[in-house]
């Protein structure tokens, strides 16, 4: 099997993120956009293809937010050797790349998915501690600034949804929201990869109302679970969070979406429950084909709309 069909711990994924930056100089780039509760960096690669005079546009794609989710990270890792070995090759990817720039962020949570691999394979949150708490960490997943802490999120430090003290009170999502604010004039494309339960979320979860763009986004997804449907035999539900999976607010999603990005989706990817965090390596390749599957479908919809 391929280094892309096992998974990696830490270390190796930081390594993996340097060679990948020196062996493809020409198409990709490491930015730092900030550092973890832990003092860890959080490692952005900008991959781009053919270069344009004009500021082009950019996609968004975040992994591993939540620590317990390793097919995640896995296909973040994926989804960048596709994009660099298709590049020319593939008319989706090429597409994709010349029309867009990708920022890719394999692991936006490496205190937590390091202690998964260490400690306790089920944590989720990050590891941050709170002067005078017992409990550790806060879910990254509900700290942006997206109805923050109402309904769907806990304000207990022992819950594994807990909100933090305020939003943005996380290194790790205020990295993230840093860096979406200052790219917010390209930026047109949000995702965010989790597991498990097959599905294709977009805004809002944090409220039941539906976005102004409810129909293109829903038109998108439907179509997304179709290909997946059609081509892998695997079932996709889709919709707004709030009816499709449950009311969570603080969503890096909704806020995204909030910020100005008007395309902004939540995969969970496989499985639906079988095996559900801890999806067997072997499951790795079918996971990952058919999530690049929708994201090629939806972001070569974005092309033509922005
Ligand atoms: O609860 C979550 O954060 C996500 N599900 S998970 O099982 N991976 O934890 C769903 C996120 C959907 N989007 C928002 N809640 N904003
Ligand atoms: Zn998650």
């Amino acid at each position: 099997t391929s280094f892309y069909e096992r998974y990696h711990n830490l270390e190796e994924i930081y390594h993996w993120v340097n060679k990948t930056a020196t062996d493809h100089a020409n198409m990709v780039k490491v930015l730092l956009i900030g550092s973890s509760f832990e003092k860890r960096p959080l490692y952005v690669l900008k991959l781009s293809g053919r270069a344009s005079n004009t500021p082009k546009k950019a996609m968004w794609i975040d992994c591993g937010i939540h620590a317990r989710e390793w097919i995640s990270p896995a296909f973040c890792l994926w989804f960048v050797d596709n994009c660099i070995n298709y590049y020319g090759l593939n008319r989706e990817i090429t597409e994709m790349m010349d029309a867009m720039d990708i920022y890719v962020l394999p692991v936006m949570n490496p205190d937590g998915y390091r202690y998964t691999w260490t400690t306790k394979r089920m944590w989720r949150k990050n590891r941050s501690i709170h002067p005078n708490g017992v409990c550790v960490g806060v879910d990254l997943n509900r700290n942006f600034d997206a109805n923050w802490c109402t309904s769907g999120a806990s304000s207990n430090p022992c819950d594994d949804t807990y909100c933090g003290q305020y939003p943005e009170s996380e290194p790790e999502a205020q990295a993230v929201a840093n860096f979406l604010r200052s790219h917010k004039a390209t930026v047109k494309l949000y995702v965010s990869i989790h597991s498990y339960s097959q599905m294709l979320l977009f805004p809002y979860s944090c409220a039941h109302e539906l976005t102004a763009n409810h129909d293109e986004l829903n038109e998108m997804a439907q179509d997304a679970a179709n290909d997946i449907q059609r081509y892998y035999r695997s079932h996709y539900k889709f919709g707004p969070g709030s009816k499709t999976i449950y009311l969570a607010p603080g969503g890096s999603d909704d806020w995204a979406y909030n910020l100005g990005i008007n395309y902004s989706f939540t995969f969970e990817l496989q499985d639906r429950g079988r095996y559900g965090f801890l999806l067997p390596p072997n499951l790795i390749a079918n996971a990952c084909k058919e999530a690049l599957l929708a994201l090629k479908s939806i972001s070569l919809k974005v092309i033509k709309r922005i």
